[in-house]
């Protein structure tokens, strides 16, 4: 089950501890919509049971296509290599969409103080981070995640790091500041 709350910033502990902020309370899934931060929860027993919800949302946004990625020593050749590209901080000019099938991980994402907000996934829960969102990934001391992500027909989701400069300059990240700017 999704769990949110601010993460505690201490670089010198592996970022795959949990990294609870002491003091700060849950952050509500209310609070990631206002970020354009949408999640959803499935039922991951059989695949015919999550298939057709899977299908109705890769309809109602156009996605055409989907792959499943096993993040873990064991499946994902440089391991160590690729957890640490993963939590580069970046955004990507399409919404980042991953549906947790076994395992767990977390995603954190910016809020509008540039603050770093954790969101721990397992299996059953979908994320959709919108377009512009500064984010990253990391798994967690578990080191296994099974995640679905679904594709546009011409996906765009280059990763652009957050250390270019030229990543501020995207209009996406323009379009998506603005997105959230009325949420209260
Ligand atoms: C990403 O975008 O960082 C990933 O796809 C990581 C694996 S998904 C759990
Ligand atoms: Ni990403």
């Amino acid at each position: 089950m999704v769990r949110a709350y601010f993460y505690d910033n201490i670089a010198d502990v592996d970022p795959r501890e949990p990294h609870i902020k002491p003091d700060s309370a849950d952050i509500p899934l209310s609070e990631l919509a206002k970020l354009g931060v949408l999640y959803w929860r499935h039922d991951v027993s059989s695949e015919s049971a999550y298939l057709p919800q899977v299908d109705a949302i890769c309809k109602e946004r156009n996605y055409s296509s989907r792959d499943v990625i096993i993040v873990s020593p064991d499946k994902l050749p440089n391991y160590e290599e690729k957890i640490k590209i993963f939590f580069d901080e970046h955004l990507h000019e399409d919404e980042e969409i991953r549906f947790i099938l076994e395992g767990s991980g977390y995603f954190d994402v910016r809020n509008k103080q540039d603050e770093w907000i954790r969101i721990h996934l397992d299996a059953g829960d979908m994320i959709i981070l919108p377009a512009g969102i500064y984010h990253r990934f990391v798994s967690d001391s578990n080191n296994y995640i099974k995640a679905m992500r679904l594709f546009k027909e011409n996906p765009n989701w280059i990763a652009l790091s957050r250390t270019k400069p030229e990543t501020e300059q995207v209009p996406t990240r323009a379009e998506y500041l603005s997105s959230i700017q009325d949420a209260a």
